[in-house]
């Protein structure tokens, strides 16, 4: 089977740093998929992205040795073995709030006896071999998210969870849930608090910290801290980011705001 290259790397103590997808094309996730990322996160929660979007991208993600894997929508056994079957080699499960939801989690990623994942690797055993069924539980990885008041205060549960590969922290809906504004890229000393007790838990657990930015700033911060799992941009984030900043050099030429089109008056 073909292995999982985050785990190879986590065992040997490295950073894989990746990025999200949120246009629903293959051309973007191919082109994203050759930027020289270790991972790329189909996000089928706030990517305007389905199923039927999600089966071809995963296939243009593995033209490369990129690692695909995707945010479900929700913790949803359902919807997580779907994405496994299509070639996911991981899930991202946002929300999870204690530890029966990340058992519930674990569950669905792992054939029985471990788990409850029904058999089905319709394209996933194309990408990962004919004994797919074989060794997925051990390659597959089930990173929950803590991002939740409910969450915070239940981190120990989750992290300690048996099958937790690793916890992915939201920036924004973590500072929604510690009452601060959804700011991404965070510096409020109460969310530098809160990811900081996420990394020293994860670290006493071993279990692999994973955290969300929007710069190489923030995510060479993260590396430097100890975090293993480390988005850098989406596609979305990356093209209107760099076509700002060019638009902002030109001289001798107003730009358009975009929002201020022409009206009839009356
Ligand atoms: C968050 O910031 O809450 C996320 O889930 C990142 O996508
Ligand atoms: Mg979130």
């Amino acid at each position: 089977m073909r292995l999982n290259r985050l785990k190879q790397l986590w065992r040997e103590g490295k950073p894989a740093i990746g990025g999200f997808l949120s246009i629903p094309h293959t051309l973007s996730a191919e082109m994203m998929a050759h930027t020289g990322l270790d991972w790329l996160c189909i996000d089928m929660q706030h990517g305007c992205i389905d199923y039927s979007d999600a089966v071809p991208m995963l296939a243009a993600i593995s033209t490369t040795a990129v690692t695909p894997i995707v945010r479900v929508p929700w913790n949803e056994p359902s919807m997580i073995m779907k994405a496994l079957d299509a070639g996911a080699y991981g899930v991202i499960v946002p929300m999870v709030s204690n530890r029966a939801e990340a058992e519930r989690a674990v569950a669905a990623c792992r054939y029985p006896p471990r788990g409850i994942r029904s058999n089905g690797p319709n394209r996933a055993a194309l990408y990962g071999g004919a004994d797919y069924q074989k060794h997925a539980d051990n390659e597959m990885l089930c990173i929950v998210m803590i991002e939740t008041a409910e969450g915070i205060e239940k981190m120990e549960e989750i992290v300690s969870t048996p099958g937790v590969d690793a916890v992915y922290i939201g920036p924004t809906d973590l500072a929604l849930a510690l009452g601060l504004p959804p700011v991404m890229d965070n510096d409020d000393p109460k969310h530098v608090a809160t990811v900081n007790k996420v990394l020293e838990t994860c670290r006493r657990h071993k279990v692999v910290a994973a955290m969300h930015t929007m710069s190489s700033k923030y995510t060479q911060r993260y590396i430097d801290q100890g975090f293993q799992m480390v988005m850098l941009t989406a596609d979305r984030i990356a093209m209107s980011n760099f076509v700002k900043a060019e638009v902002g050099k030109l001289t001798g030429w107003t730009p358009l705001v975009p929002t201020e089109a022409p009206r009839r008056n009356g």
